[in-house]
């Protein structure tokens, strides 16, 4: 639904913002919020609606990003780094993260306000940029970083936003749910495929059953999208980590490997022209090479065992995820057409066969990089 601007720049009169507003403009690129830039005399901003569908609690929500920001920009202010950035929350005028609008139907719907961060990209694919395989190092970088700033935080402050997000037991359950709730007769189409998931199942649970066991719990990201990283238009240097609403207690391995699933597949991830969709070794290698630059210190001995098995969990889940979604009916992510959500599944499938045929290359190339020495 798109909402009339009129209606943002009501909204965006409730926050403490600077100068008088001269243009909104949408953002597209997210699947879960509504993203507006608004421009002022003096500066700009970003006005989001919180998915509340997706997101119960959203003063939990910003209860974690402010506390997790809080600290980075501490942590950067320590290491004199005035390169990396943070989000800075815009309270509303009565000093609230959130401005609860009461729409015709008297539902509540809630909205926060961002700093703008300027001069800054972010990419859909590493082949929109300049020279891919520096900003693979890039990004791993970041999100790398982003892991060593939180390594002495508190993960018992923070709440967790999406119940189960990465449990893959809790994802395959949803999947079977869907496929016998028959909202749609969609799971047909796919019967062979979904055999085959059942059957990489447990394999694909390895990291979410040993969590807060082998594995340790850590304050991760949760969505390490390579469009949630916004690097300098010129440079192409990492800034800023951007849609922070899943960051929660996890493992850091979700973030890895859903970070080069995302970045290091040659595709958009609703491609369809099979020829094109693959995981770059070469890409994921740069990626690794830059995480593992900043966390390399920090991870255990079963963390880096997983490090390549996460690179093909996470396809999984997000395989498990579009395709419970277009049969539910397209209930969760936004589409832009009928069959994008079945797009969207064929994709990760395809994707999840090459990965798995990559695993101990990629592995090896890790064990090898612990190895050497700085
Ligand atoms: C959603 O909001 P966005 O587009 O960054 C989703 C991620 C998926 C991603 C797949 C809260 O991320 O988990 O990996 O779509 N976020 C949520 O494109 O479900
Ligand atoms: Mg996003």
């Amino acid at each position: 639904m798109v909402i009339p601007m009129n209606k943002i720049e009501e909204i965006a009169s409730h926050f403490q913002l600077e100068g008088t507003i001269t243009s909104i403009e949408e953002n597209n690129q997210g699947n879960i919020n509504k993203t507006y830039i608004i421009s002022c005399t003096k500066k700009k901003y970003l006005i989001q609606k919180i998915n509340a569908n997706v997101f119960k609690e959203p003063y939990l929500v910003m209860k974690n990003i402010e506390l997790v920001t809080e600290h980075i920009k501490k942590k950067l202010k320590e290491n004199k780094d005035t390169i990396h950035k943070t989000l800075n929350i815009i309270k509303t005028k009565e000093n609230e993260n959130l401005y609860i609008y009461i729409n015709k139907e008297g539902e509540k719907e809630y909205y926060r306000a961002f700093d703008y961060i300027d001069n800054c990209v972010s990419f859909d694919s590493l082949n929109e940029s300049k020279n891919p395989k520096q900003l693979a190092y890039e990004v791993g970088k970041s999100f790398g970083l982003f892991q060593r700033l939180l390594n002495d935080f508190p993960v018992s402050a923070l709440g967790e936003t999406i119940k189960d997000f990465h449990n893959i037991k809790k994802r395959f359950n949803d999947l079977l749910l869907s496929i016998e709730n028959k909202v749609t007769n969609r799971a047909s189409k796919y019967s062979k495929e979904i055999i085959d998931l059942i059957s990489k199942m447990k394999e694909c649970s390895i990291i979410s059953d040993s969590l807060g066991k082998t594995i340790p719990v850590r304050v991760t990201h949760n969505d390490t999208k390579l469009n949630n990283i916004l690097v300098d238009k010129e440079s192409e240097k990492g800034i800023a980590l951007i849609d922070l609403d899943t960051i929660m207690p996890g493992s850091s391995l979700f973030d890895l490997g859903d970070g080069i699933r995302s970045a290091c597949s040659t595709a958009y991830e609703d491609e369809t022209d099979k020829e094109k969709i693959f995981l770059d070794v070469d890409l994921t290698k740069s990626y690794l090479k830059g995480y593992l630059e900043e966390m390399k210190e920090y991870l255990t001995f079963d963390e880096i065992n997983d490090m390549a098995c996460s690179i093909k969990i996470m396809t999984y889940e997000l395989a498990l995820r579009f395709l419970t979604d277009y049969i539910n009916g397209d209930t969760y992510f936004k589409i832009r057409y009928k069959e994008h959500n079945a797009d969207r599944f064929k994709n990760q499938y395809l994707l999840l066969q090459d990965i798995e045929s990559k695993i101990d290359e990629i592995q090896m190339f890790i064990n090898e990089t612990i190895k050497k020495k700085d």
